[in-house]
């Protein structure tokens, strides 16, 4: 057994003597750590050990009573290794279980000091740390990154007042009005009790039973259907606190607060087709995406802007802002850009952070408070009450993702997994034996808005202000593009072509009705129903309310290639002078390239070797945003037989890609049946490819596809 030898650094020096040595390290404990005696096994390896601290000499071989004989139950070793292995999962979130996360920082550009106390909203120039986490909400944990799904966007700032949580998602509305139906909503998504299917999406009898039976859903169930339920990165999607917030100021007084998300890089989103064919290219897409673009030094990056408005201003609004499927158009309310959110750092470990995070929309600093929408009430309990159960136990908020970054003192003592030591004899307040001891301060504290209940009883009742269901639902479809509305009416047909129940489709379309009778007319169509169905009384009059152009994405994406990826196939023989000019423009451009091609490694025009970064049948064109190919023209002839080659064209095409072809390239489209269009150029013009690159080619989706 090696020796125990003193570290020269001492205490505290685990990990930093040798940034490589994660084996034991747990953080913020060095001792437990072996930072008094750090263990080396030979030349720079840090020891292996048992969890108890003892140096292991064969981590290969059980113990055994002989080299053929029965295995010992003495074999600590072995045991304690299995044993900690069988316990390494926790039980997954219940929703948003698949999560990808990342560290930054915010920084406020513009002082919120007339509506907020809160430092992290008032003191510009200030830089916080950020965790945030993104995530689908139906599938579990290994699920894949793109069905169509909402995502959550949860973000833990960890400001110098405590830990502010903004749990919120990439919609800006919810499918329920009360969080006692929050149970009943994810029932009816997951996967069917019974049978176990399908995983991750909504295409099925048991959500579309539910929502069909509770009107208020149609609003979210409209942005559902679009395209910001496909997104094309992690970092290409708006964000939205969704509820109305309260912001105090040093008076007291009360502003309300709608908080938003917007990507830098403009949105985008993916189309559905090569949504689903994402899901058997890259289980990873979102994840991967985020990782690699923080670790090429892109880092994504957000405004955050506020909605403000008064008790006032909100009464004159056509519908009731507490009510959660309601939106704020911003030709009502403009958004102020308050500040900015970066990415720039990964997870050093998936478990112990991205896994282990817990938000929850109760985490708010004095300043900030809530407001009495009934399902942000109910959200409020949830998240604690969920983590007791995931987590283990109360003491959480010490594992080190979740530990607030200021200071923080409590007389709470004991439970599972207590981490500290907390010293002497006083835990309660009040208390006259420890001058040190934490207390209350009725000036520092956090404070709630003092509200004047408004009239009426107790009981269990929905307001009448929560009971127009449709107008909003109806704004958002009518302020869609034509090829916005066209996706919306195909993903309708798609999910209820998936509904064995034929009253279940007959009554979403009938709702359709109460929404846009042309929308409902198209979903019917594509259904092959020969009659429209009766459409449900609405509880309140539906109102047209002016368009909201904002609520786009189409005509809002930013065309640019920054964060964009390009793929270039190439082969043996390929001409590597036009190889790297479109590469080299590519890049100074802001986009990310990636070599594809039959072999790992191919020999060029100029004699030598390229790497590709994927193989062509395991790389298909629907990770990249745009592809390029440059083929020496016997080569072309070759790939033009194989399906991988003809697939990628088919799919970068099909997906209103730009494409950068030779001569030799054209050989395959011809054999894929693509008729080339304006989005086809020469590879020698990368100028226009590039141009082209920076979005897609959305005049071509008519003619590749049939919309509803
Ligand atoms: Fe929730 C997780 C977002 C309503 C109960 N929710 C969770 C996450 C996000 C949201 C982003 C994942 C956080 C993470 O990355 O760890 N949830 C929302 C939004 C809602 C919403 C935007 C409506 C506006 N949620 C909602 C209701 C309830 C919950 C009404 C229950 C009454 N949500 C939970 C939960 C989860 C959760 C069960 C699962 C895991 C967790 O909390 O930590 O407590």
């Amino acid at each position: 057994m090696a020796t125990a030898k003193k570290s020269k650094a001492g205490k505290g020096s685990a990990g930093k003597a040798d940034p490589k040595n994660r084996t034991t390290r747990i953080p913020g404990d060095a001792v437990g750590s072996g930072g008094e005696f750090q263990q080396q096994a030979g030349g720079a390896h840090p020891m292996l050990t048992t969890a108890q601290g003892i140096a292991i000499a064969d981590n290969q071989n059980s113990l055994t009573s002989t080299p053929r004989g029965p295995t010992l139950l003495e074999d600590f070793i072995l045991r304690e290794k299995i044993t900690h292995f069988d316990h390494e999962r926790i039980p997954e979130r219940i929703v948003h279980a698949r999560g990808s996360a990342a560290h930054g920082y915010f920084e406020l550009t513009h002082s919120l000091q007339r509506q907020t106390t809160a430092a992290i909203l008032s003191r510009k120039g200030v830089r916080t740390p950020v965790f945030a986490r993104f995530s689908t909400v139906a599938g579990g944990a290994g699920s894949v990154d793109t069905p169509r799904d909402v995502r959550g966007f949860a973000v833990k700032f960890y400001t110098e007042e405590g830990n502010w949580d903004l749990v919120g998602n990439n919609i800006p509305v919810f499918f329920i009005q009360d969080a006692m139906k929050f149970p009943d909503l994810i029932h009816a998504v997951k996967m069917e009790p019974d049978r176990g299917f399908p995983q991750a999406g909504s295409a099925h009898d048991t959500f579309w039973d539910f929502v069909s039976l509770m009107p208020e859903s149609m609003h979210m169930i409209m942005w559902a259907m679009s395209d910001r339920t496909i997104p094309r990165s992690l970092r290409t999607m708006e964000g939205f606190g969704i509820h109305s917030f309260r912001l105090l100021n040093a008076e007291g007084r009360s502003t309300f607060a709608k908080f938003h998300w917007r990507p830098t890089l403009g949105i985008q989103s993916t189309v559905w087709d090569e949504a689903v064919k994402l899901q058997s290219a890259d289980n990873d897409f979102h994840r991967r995406d985020l990782w690699e673009s923080i670790d090429a030094g892109q880092f994504p990056a957000w405004e955050l802007a506020v909605q403000l408005f008064t008790e006032e201003d909100a009464a004159a609004f056509p519908f009731d802002h507490l009510d959660p499927t309601k939106l704020i158009p911003e030709e009502l309310v403009p958004l102020q850009v308050i500040g900015r959110m970066v990415l720039d750092r990964n997870v050093d470990n998936l478990f112990a952070e991205t896994e282990q995070v817990a938000f929850c929309p109760a985490n708010v600093v004095p300043g900030i408070d809530f407001s009495n929408d009934p399902l942000l009430q109910g959200r409020l309990h949830s998240y604690l009450d969920t983590q007791l159960s995931r987590l283990g136990g109360p003491n959480f908020h010490q594992i080190p993702i979740n530990a607030p970054k200021c200071p923080f003192a409590n007389h709470q003592r004991d439970g599972h997994m207590q981490m500290a030591v907390p010293k002497g004899r006083v835990a309660y307040e009040p208390s006259s034996l420890d001058p040190e001891s934490p207390r209350a301060s009725r000036e520092r504290g956090f404070r709630h808005f003092a509200e004047t209940p408004d009239d009426g009883a107790k009981g269990r009742v929905r307001p009448e202000s929560f009971a127009d269901h449709y107008s909003q639902a109806r704004m958002f479809f009518r302020s869609q593009s034509a090829l916005e509305q066209a996706h919306m009416a195909s993903a309708l047909v798609f999910e209820l072509s998936k509904v064995a129940t034929a009253h279940v489709r007959e009554s979403v379309v009938g709702h359709m009705r109460n929404i846009d009778e042309t929308l409902a007319a198209r979903v019917a169509e594509g259904l092959g129903m020969e009659t429209l169905p009766d459409a449900p009384a609405p509880a309140a009059p539906v109102q047209d309310l002016p368009s909201s152009p904002a609520l786009r994405i189409i005509d809002r994406m930013r065309d640019t290639l920054e964060g964009r990826c390009i793929g270039i196939l190439v082969a043996d023989g390929s001409n590597a002078k036009s190889i790297d000019a479109i590469r080299s423009a590519a890049i100074k451009a802001g986009a990310r390239v990636k070599i594809v091609a039959p072999k790992l490694s191919v020999l060029l025009s100029n004699g030598k070797r390229l790497d590709a970064d994927g193989q062509l049948a395991g790389t298909s064109s629907t990770v990249f945003d745009a592809v390029a190919s440059v083929l020496d023209p016997a080569q072309a002839e070759t790939l033009a037989k194989d399906s991988a080659a003809t697939d990628w064209f088919r799919d970068a095409f099909g997906h209103l890609k730009a494409i950068a072809a030779c001569k030799g390239t054209h050989i395959i489209l011809k054999a894929a049946g693509i008729k080339p269009d304006a989005g086809v150029v020469p590879p020698e013009d990368v100028d226009a490819f590039l141009a082209l690159a920076r979005t897609r080619q959305w005049a071509r989706e008519p003619k590749v596809r049939m919309l509803a």
